[in-house]
């Protein structure tokens, strides 16, 4: 991409804040591979996947992008695609491998080597501590986080961790989307694509409870949260900083007026009651506990307030806008409208087209909650990425979805809305959970028979993007 006419247009250039950081992020389950090397345990993915059926071609995350042991060369990528910062996830069953009990130090090991070549390379490392790969032992033992004892060796582990790579990894993000895998885990998720109509998505360990007994999986997933915050405060090093990941379900106003906001802030706040809403407030709201009835969790004033400790940011993934809401003289105060059936999409089912909710989710979460330090953990899309004769991958809806995106962040930041970086899903195209290796994320193209790296046009964008620290 040609960068010689940028010097005189900068300052008229939509710019981002002084320090934002331009990342990438991945999750361990989708790249590592070496699933089972140098002691690493059974992760609930590594056992679903393996069960024929469960994923699209029977594809799995044995080998993904081989990653454990070509983090060199894709640390090198992530530096020429103009990355300062690398979102990564750490397994848990390599850390631990019965998910308790003695650590498996060939798997500290792997991160710490990790994060000494994004350091060298000058590119901060953020982990992820809980990016759905729980040690299959919990699974077995517990009924994974259907039990409180999964979130206290959360708190454990993440407590460990954090003292181990402490001295290198100075930004943790607990827990990855937790209606991701409390609900598509534990029950399945309908997903609202338009026109009415409803798509079905689900992940490990594929169990299928009742709403009541969601409700306290929920609640156990808020609670490994706080007991990690507070285990990563007791055993890090000072100035470490925490929040979580997570993908709110986000309410668009109709009309940018007063009242539309105020009722769409209001639809977000409710619809993310069983996590964003307790661990931001430390209570569940009233009209959660209302409907819910004889089907509230289990939960005790305490486990509130160590669900709500505080954080250093906030961190959201923003994929879809969740619903469009009008406002109403009755309460709840809103009322949401359907999105219609020829609204735009991009490639994966699921995904509903509205760039605007990277301007409202950030802005919600300043209104409702009064966030002070807000980070996207994630946004990104799925294209039919293909490497064009001359060798090239021409995404070009993926340059349109990222420009559209980061237009709507930019202008958050210009409201006055504290977002101190973005993270683009994924750096690589990778394993996309139930829809195997069909569904490409990256910047980067993999071949995934001679694992080959190839930046997509889109790559060129986001480093130029990254370079002027603006909307190009
Ligand atoms: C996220 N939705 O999942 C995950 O954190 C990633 O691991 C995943 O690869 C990525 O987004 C792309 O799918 C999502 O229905 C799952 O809106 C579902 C939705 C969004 C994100």
């Amino acid at each position: 991409m040609s960068t010689a006419a940028t010097g005189s247009s900068t300052s008229t250039r939509r710019r981002f804040p002084e320090g934002f950081y331009w990342g990438v992020a991945t999750s361990s389950y989708q790249i590592e591979g070496a699933w089972d090397e140098d002691g690493k345990g059974m992760s609930i993915w590594d056992t679903f996947t393996h069960v024929p059926g469960n994923i699209k071609n029977n594809e799995n995350g044995d080998v993904a992008n081989d990653h454990y042991h070509r983090y060199q060369e894709d640390v090198a990528l992530m530096k020429d695609i103009g990355a300062t910062a690398y979102r990564f996830s750490v397994a848990w069953p390599r850390i631990f491998p019965d998910g308790t009990g003695a650590p498996n130090v060939k798997g500290l090991d792997f991160y710490a080597r990790l994060a000494d070549e994004l350091r060298g390379a000058g590119i901060e490392p953020f982990a992820t501590l809980y990016h759905w790969d729980l040690p299959q032992t919990l699974q077995d033992e517990y009924g994974g986080w259907e039990s409180k004892d999964t979130a206290k060796a959360f708190a454990d582990y993440a407590g460990y961790v954090s003292e181990q790579l402490g001295d290198r990894v100075g930004h943790y993000f607990t827990i990855n989307e937790f209606a991701s895998f409390v609900e598509g885990g534990y029950q399945g998720i309908d997903s609202d694509v338009g026109g009415g109509k409803t798509i079905h998505l689900g992940g490990a360990p594929g169990v299928r409870l009742a709403d009541s007994e969601l409700k306290q999986v929920r609640h156990h997933a808020v609670l490994g949260h706080g007991l990690a915050v507070e285990a990563i405060r007791a055993q890090a090093p000072a100035g470490t900083k925490i929040g979580f990941a997570e993908n709110m379900r986000v309410a668009l106003p109709l009309v940018d007026t007063p009242d539309y906001v105020e009722a769409a802030e209001r639809a977000t706040r409710n619809h993310n009651a069983g996590f964003m809403t307790v661990m931001m407030e430390g209570r569940y709201t009233d009209e959660y506990l209302a409907t819910a009835g004889g089907d509230s969790p289990n939960f005790t004033d305490e486990e509130l307030r160590t669900i709500s400790s505080p954080l250093d940011f906030v961190g959201i993934n923003v994929y879809r806008p969740g619903f469009y809401v009008e406002p109403t003289d009755e309460p709840p105060g809103y009322r949401e409208i359907p999105i219609n059936a020829s609204h735009p999409k991009m490639k994966s089912s699921w995904h509903v087209l509205d760039p605007e909710v990277m301007y409202w989710a950030p802005r919600h979460l300043q209104s409702i909650w009064g966030a002070t330090s807000i980070f996207i953990t994630e946004n990104g899309c799925a294209a039919s990425d293909v490497v064009a004769a001359d060798g090239r991958v021409y995404d070009s809806d993926r340059v349109m979805f990222l420009r559209a995106c980061l237009g709507q962040l930019q202008r958050a930041t210009t409201d006055g809305v504290p977002v101190d970086g973005y993270f683009y899903w994924s750096s690589q195209d990778n394993f996309e959970w139930i829809d195997g290796y069909g569904n490409r994320f990256g910047l980067i193209y993999v071949d995934f028979d001679t694992q080959q790296r190839i930046p997509k046009l889109s790559a060129e964008w986001f480093r130029e993007a990254a370079r002027q620290n603006a909307v190009v």
